[in-house]
């Protein structure tokens, strides 16, 4: 397809309220939004970055120059497919989540083209996808029992609580008292080290579904042996930026389950082929999320229903964020689930009034 147009807009999401996580405070949602045209069709991605750069190393203005000053200008007048795409991302070292915001936007296009809805196109079956909840740091424990209170009345399938080094055994303990066992899990962020691996043993006697990236962002090596030290399965999230990297890791043992982020990975294209190869070495996996947008988020709905995410993932209605850009909104049935969208493409429309409201910068060009 030759790309007539590209436009690129940078966000900032007010959340509703603070999102509190291992490695720090998150305010506002800062992602860049890409649309490419292509024959009178419109396909619609999201870089799902943050405001700097404290979970991976990229943020929103690295993504906003990878897109706009690197990939867009090799794009235009080119007649793209998924290996141009695949190519013109080797040739670029890293900055995995502006590489999604291109190629979620493709595929949009691409299913749009083929009046298919997107999951089509990565060979989903799923009709419809069971919820999970992330809930916050909190200083206040009573806080987060009445956010799982809250969640499980709406029937959410699975509780993920975020951890800290001191803000851990006790929340977890409290959650047990009162919630009995329930699907329940906790994610670090990379919080934890080494040096204090006694705290993350201790979590073994609560019955976890998994611990998410306790140890550092980039390590493999020593969740590896934690792994030996524990029987609560590590899942890795942070530190799986690549296949080549997930091939090593399941060769250390460094993980039982995957998060796959699409964003995190690099896009979707890459993310297939991880998920293939989960399936195969019998890692099961989960869709993670970044409190992305509607679009972002439709996105990895569609993604979500292929057949090795076995695992309840962060995948919900959207109702972090004050506004949202899609409609209509992505809404929870009472029994939990998310039905997929039958339109072609991702399946939701784009809310232009609120994309212009929340737009700090915009970019266009055409062939
Ligand atoms: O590690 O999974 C994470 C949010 C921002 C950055 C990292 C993470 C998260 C979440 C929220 O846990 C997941 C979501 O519901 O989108
Ligand atoms: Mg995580």
């Amino acid at each position: 397809m030759i790309i007539d147009n590209v436009s690129v807009f940078q966000l900032k999401l007010p959340l509703k309220k603070p999102f509190i996580t291992g490695f720090g405070r998150i305010e506002n949602k800062d992602i860049i939004i890409v649309s490419l045209k292509s024959n009178g069709f419109v396909g619609w991605g999201e870089a799902s970055t943050l405001y700097a750069p404290i979970y991976n190393h990229e943020d929103v203005f690295t993504a906003w120059h990878v897109i706009t000053d690197l990939l867009i200008p090799r794009i235009l007048k080119k007649d793209i497919d998924i290996n141009f795409l695949e190519k013109l991302f080797s040739e670029i070292k890293g900055h995995n989540i502006a590489k999604m915001g291109l190629e979620s936007a493709f595929w949009d296009l691409k299913s749009k083209m083929n009046n298919k809805p997107l999951f089509k196109l990565f060979g989903g079956r799923k009709k419809e996808i069971k919820c999970g909840v992330s809930i916050g740091i909190s200083k206040n424990p009573a806080e987060v029992l009445e956010k799982i209170r809250i969640a499980q009345a709406k029937n959410y399938h699975r509780f993920k609580i975020k951890i800290k080094p001191g803000n851990d055994k006790e929340l977890i303990s409290l959650i047990r008292k009162e919630f009995g066992d329930i699907p329940l899990m906790c994610d670090a962020n990379s919080s934890y080290s080494f040096n204090n691996i006694n705290e993350l043993i201790e979590l073994d006697d609560y019955n976890l579904m998994m611990i998410e990236q306790p140890l550092s962002h980039d390590d493999i090596i020593n969740h590896s042996f934690l792994q030996k030290k524990i029987k609560t399965p590590i899942c890795l999230d942070e530190s799986i930026t690549s296949l080549d990297k997930c091939e090593k890791a399941i060769k250390l043992k460094a993980l039982k389950i995957l998060n796959i982020k699409p964003g995190r990975m690099g896009g979707l294209n890459v993310s297939k082929k991880v998920h293939d190869l989960c399936m195969k070495k019998e890692i099961p996996v989960w869709m993670g999320g970044m409190l992305e947008s509607g679009i972002g988020k439709a996105h990895l709905l569609h993604f979500s229903t292929l057949p090795n995410f076995k695992i309840v993932g962060d995948i919900g209605p959207q109702n972090y964020l004050k506004e949202d850009i899609i409609e209509p909104k992505i809404t929870m049935s009472e029994e939990g689930m998310i039905s997929l969208p039958e339109t072609p493409g991702i399946g939701f429309s784009i809310n232009m009034k609120n994309l212009k409201k929340f737009c700090v910068k915009h970019f266009t060009a055409s062939k």
